[in-house]
């Protein structure tokens, strides 16, 4: 990985942390409402769909200010996410991001209102873009309704849930990783080929693309769930196989998931250099997921 792309994910990360804070503090909400939704979002966080979402707009020679209050939007539905796989009915985390989850520091009740709170005032911040024409807005409501919702993200919850103590094979695993994290990510890269006007075939090459990343980036989820870092990602190292989830790892083995990690994150890179865009920054953002280590 460059310098370049480090400074690049660096600059883009503070322009969204920017903007999130700015559109939270001035919206109205009691006090304490407001406090905990600031808390998730000021957490930190690596800002990857958002960011996702501007290197693609940049990709297709659009302009970033284009981009920037749809990824914010994105980044909100991304924390309301964590805020509630963290409560106790879910994963019952004590900690996200190395700091006090939101229901340790406020409360269940606050919690739960500030994942809500995050959850619809994205879609808030969604219909007030600014730049963007009515067609495309209501394209990227849709979109990122489908993608946090019952079909994707919820629903790849609830199919989590259901498969704990089961054996899954590949093929289930992929669904539910597909539904549960890679929908949100590919509409960050679709979201910014709408938004940048990309012409269709374009944007099939670049769904390809952002379908192998979705997969790349849980894969190496699963192996920093072995591997990683405790302190830097926030939860026990090996929690995930304790708990009897279903992960590469216990599939595949490690060897057999650094492989599918290789062979996902290859053909999303095919699928880059296939298109005519400027894939630079796409790829060291590639790059970045799956050498992470956090
Ligand atoms: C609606 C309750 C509910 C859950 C949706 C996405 C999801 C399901 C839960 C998130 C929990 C989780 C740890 C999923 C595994 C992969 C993942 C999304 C990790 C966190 O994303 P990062 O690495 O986190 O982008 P940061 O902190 O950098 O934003």
């Amino acid at each position: 990985m460059t310098m370049d792309i480090v400074a690049y994910l660096e600059t883009k990360k503070a322009l969204i942390d920017q903007h999130l804070v700015q559109l939270l503090k001035r919206m109205e909400a009691p006090d304490r409402l407001k406090e905990s939704m600031l808390y998730s979002v000021e957490a930190g966080g690596k800002r990857l769909r958002p960011i996702l979402m501007l290197a693609v707009v940049e990709a297709l020679e659009s302009k970033t200010e284009y981009g920037l209050q749809p990824a914010s939007a994105l980044e909100l539905v991304h924390t309301y996410s964590l805020i509630h796989d963290d409560l106790p009915a879910m994963d019952d985390d004590d900690l996200r991001r190395g700091l006090p989850t939101n229901h340790k520091k406020f409360g269940e009740a606050t919690a739960i209102l500030a994942g809500d709170g995050l959850l619809t005032f994205a879609f808030t911040c969604l219909s007030q873009a600014p730049y963007i024409d009515a067609k495309t807005k209501l394209w990227l409501i849709q979109e990122l309704a489908n993608a946090a919702g019952p079909s994707a993200m919820v629903g790849g919850q609830m199919d989590d849930l259901e498969a704990e103590g089961k054996a899954l094979d590949l093929i289930a695993l992929e669904k539910i990783h597909q539904k549960k994290t890679g929908r949100l990510l590919e509409f960050a890269v679709m979201g910014g080929a709408t938004i940048a006007k990309a012409d269709r075939s374009t944007k099939d090459t670049l769904q390809l693309f952002a379908r192998h990343l979705g997969l790349a980036f849980q894969i190496q989820d699963d192996i920093l769930d072995i591997e990683g870092d405790e302190a830097a990602i926030g939860k026990p190292v090996g929690s995930d196989i304790e708990n009897k989830k279903n992960t590469y790892p216990a599939i595949l083995g490690i060897e057999g998931t650094k492989e599918q990690l290789k062979a996902h994150f290859e053909k999303a890179l095919d699928a880059l250099k296939s298109t005519a865009i400027q894939h630079d920054v796409l790829e060291g953002i590639a790059h970045f997921i799956i050498e992470r280590h956090y």
